[in-house]
């Protein structure tokens, strides 16, 4: 799945691809790459964003998800049901909602759904995220809402980074098994973040830039396939495929 954000503040390609235009080469150079599914996303939910009106959501995704979808699967990144309702009569065939909870509009329109666990909401998440066992917190999460959906198509996706301390991060992907031995297809999305900036911080301790992260988003979605995940959502293709690729001929 590769990542299209129509945004002028996304954390890691925010104002990029803001043109329609400019997005839809994009999104096509992704496909082009080897992407199976593109997300159009036209709101950042980076830690801290102010959230977007609808109006404004509709403008920056429709015309460029009615470009793409007659040519790759198009996926509406979005928490909000009139955005996620006129991406799928624009050609959208999956809904990627990191609320969990626009189950109902998937359905009405027979499109898939990805359920991705977040605590709190994008302003506050990384306050001061807390689990008594992350990894059962967010499996009974996924599980419930996946299993009370009523769709033929559901995703479930831990939510890297979404209200979840580096220790969180790293215990969710050490143990992706649990959530790949629900029979749910995973997602993952580690792409740039910034627990991997501090991972793969200098000896001064300065974190890596999100461009600089590309190395550690590859390793680390190599390690969510191996683990059995079915999808990874990235910035960077063409070394993702090409990862995926060799570990498909390693198998
Ligand atoms: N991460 C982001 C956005 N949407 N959806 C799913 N299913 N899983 C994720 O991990 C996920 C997601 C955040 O990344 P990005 O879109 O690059 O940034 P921003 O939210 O700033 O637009």
């Amino acid at each position: 799945m590769g990542v299209l954000n129509v945004t002028p503040d996304s954390f890691s390609d925010g104002g990029r691809w803001a043109d329609p235009d400019a997005a839809v080469v994009h999104g096509l150079q992704m496909v082009a790459e080897g992407a199976d599914v593109v997300d159009v996303g036209g709101e950042s939910t980076r830690p801290g964003a102010d959230p977007v009106d609808v109006e404004e959501e509709l403008r920056r995704v429709l015309p460029v998800v009615h470009a793409l979808s007659p040519h790759v699967r198009v996926s509406i990144d979005t928490r909000k049901a009139e955005v996620a309702e006129a991406a799928l009569q624009a050609g959208a065939t999956l809904v990627n909602d990191v609320s969990a909870s626009l189950a109902p509009v998937a359905a009405a329109a027979g499109a898939g759904w990805v359920a991705m666990h977040m605590q709190g909401d994008p302003r506050s998440m990384q306050t001061a995220p807390a689990y008594d066992d992350v990894v059962a917190e967010v499996r009974a999460f996924l599980v419930e809402r996946a299993s009370s959906a009523g769709l033929d198509e559901v995703w479930i996706d831990p939510g890297i980074g979404f209200g979840k301390t580096l220790g969180h991060n790293l215990a969710l992907l050490a143990h992706l098994g649990e959530l790949v031995a629900t029979g749910y297809p995973v997602l993952v999305g580690t792409s740039r973040k910034a627990f991997l900036g501090r991972l793969t911080a200098t000896s001064e301790g300065v974190p890596a830039e999100a461009h600089d992260r590309v190395e550690a988003s590859v390793a680390t979605a190599t390690w969510a396939l191996a683990q059995g995940a079915a999808m990874v959502r990235v910035h960077d293709v063409a070394p993702t495929v090409a990862a995926v690729r060799l570990l498909g001929g390693a198998r």
